[in-house]
């Protein structure tokens, strides 16, 4: 185990029993029996507030404008949830997190719900009291290089110096790659994400790791430099980033798992912020569930029957989120296409 693996596993633990004495016996003493059955879903409601953990620093993903307005799938993301929780997407929150005390800040309570490109692995949800409630991102683990280095796969580089960040799947991930091929290297750990990319720069490390759409939004803010940055071509482990709340507040869990159904069922089936009020009087079912013209699917998750309508008219469908936040950094959809054009996103029918 590297030892900052070991740091990690020690702050994790230490977290999850603080939030069982601390934060755990009060979030369960504010779900009153007028509640909603959702101790988060009571708290939010009372704060009229949703807390949402992010990174804040990774375009794309969350990331401030000069307005202090956060945008990304990963803001868009906490927004879908506060347009079902509250009927408002504004009521959010935005609480930076770091990659270190991203789960910590969920256990104790800081923060409803963790949207910060995390991957979903064994470990996070059967060590730390927490549960992925949807992948937002089906990524994987990638390298960048200077293009003067002139390295084309990631076997070339036994004996490298490879820049990540503490606490992330990404270290396990490269510690397999060169374990399973037989290939040496030596870890730079540095946690200050700015820090860490000045120090691939400046020509600390040979190569920097992370999540592939991560290096992609990287090297795309790097402008003219961009070309200077190659991205080598191994994708070397599955890394599907979704959305955690605690294990626990089940209601909680299934209002923001079918937040983003809703997101999904809406690209289904073509609907979207600018047609939305076309669908006034729709015939087709599942439209007329999605935006609450019959049926009960809001009452169910303990919320207004108009979460779809709320959600898809203030973010839009996950399509409308894509192309606003992913497509301007020039990563292609893919594998986070709808199932039916390609991907793996596929929406559990919302009845
Ligand atoms: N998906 C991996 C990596 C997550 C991660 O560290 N992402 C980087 C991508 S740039 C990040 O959010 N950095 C921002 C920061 O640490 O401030 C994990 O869950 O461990």
């Amino acid at each position: 185990m590297l030892p900052s693996a070991f740091i990690r596993g020690a702050t994790l633990i230490a977290g999850f029993f603080l939030s069982a004495s601390i934060g755990g016996a009060s979030l369960v003493g504010a779900a009153h029996a007028q509640g909603t059955g959702s101790a988060t879903l009571d708290n939010v409601r009372a704060r009229g507030q949703l807390l949402c953990g992010i990174a804040g620093n990774v375009p794309g993903f969350s990331l401030a404008d000069s307005q202090g307005k956060m945008n990304g799938l990963d803001a868009d993301s906490c927004r879908i949830v506060a347009a079902a929780a509250l009927g408002d997407a504004n009521k959010v929150k935005f609480v930076v997190t770091t990659t270190q005390n991203r789960f910590t800040a969920l256990q104790s309570g800081e923060v409803d719900m963790l949207s910060r490109s995390t991957t979903w692995t064994l470990a996070r949800e059967g060590n730390l009291g927490l549960v992925f409630a949807w992948v937002n991102y089906y990524d994987g683990t990638g390298f960048l290089v200077k293009k003067n280095a002139n390295i084309k796969t990631a076997k070339e580089m036994d004996g490298a110096t490879i820049c990540i960040q503490p606490g992330t799947s990404t270290e396990l991930a490269v510690s397999d790659f060169y374990r399973l091929n037989k290939l040496k290297f030596t870890p730079i750990l540095i946690g200050d994400l700015a820090e860490l990319q000045g120090a691939f720069l400046s020509g600390r490390c040979d190569a920097y790791s992370t999540d592939g759409s991560a290096l992609a939004t990287f090297r795309f803010t790097q402008g003219a430099k961009a070309d200077d940055l190659v991205l080598l071509p191994d994708i070397i482990s599955k890394e599907p980033l979704g959305v955690m709340v605690r294990k626990g507040d089940d209601k909680w869990f299934d209002l923001v798992r079918w937040s983003f159904i809703a997101s999904l069922t809406a690209e289904e089936n073509g609907v979207n912020s600018q047609n939305l009020d076309t669908f006034a009087q729709a015939t087709v079912p599942d439209i007329r569930r999605l935006l609450g013209q019959e049926g009960e699917l809001g009452k169910a998750l303990g919320i207004d029957n108009k979460f779809g309508y709320n959600i898809v008219k203030q973010v839009g469908n996950f399509a409308e989120m894509w192309d606003r936040d992913i497509t301007p950094l020039g990563v292609p959809r893919g594998i986070n296409n709808l199932w039916n054009k390609g991907g793996v996103q596929y929406a559990p029918p919302m009845r």
